[in-house]
């Protein structure tokens, strides 16, 4: 934006310019029937992780029930989403992936 076009903003206006756009978590959700190692490739696959923290992940879903894969931009968030289930219903498994506001 512009000098010129700034001046022309209310108060509010400029403010909510200026604001950080909202972060989502991107969460894994715990299933009885998912196997491990898929969830290991889901990581790898969608979150870029490598084997060892894919591992230590998809351990801290099956024990406490979720776990924070990332944090992104809304946009960025719920298109891992829709990837990550959809990628999980074409192999038949019930894995679900949800978004939470930071
Ligand atoms: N609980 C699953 C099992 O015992 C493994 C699993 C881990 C499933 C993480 C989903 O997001 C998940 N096979």
């Amino acid at each position: 934006m512009s000098q010129f076009d700034q001046q022309h903003l209310s108060d509010t206006e400029e403010k909510q310019e200026l604001k950080p756009p909202s972060m989502y978590k991107v969460i894994l959700n715990n299933d009885d029937y998912t196997p491990m190692d898929f969830v290991i490739e889901v990581l790898m696959k969608f979150f870029k992780m490598d084997q060892e923290r894919a591992t230590d992940t998809m351990l801290q879903v099956h024990y406490k029930g979720k776990a924070v894969c990332g944090v992104y931009s809304a946009e960025i968030a719920e298109t891992k989403v829709v990837q990550v289930n959809q990628y999980a219903r074409e192999n038949q498994h019930p894995l679900l992936c949800t978004m939470e506001q930071e």
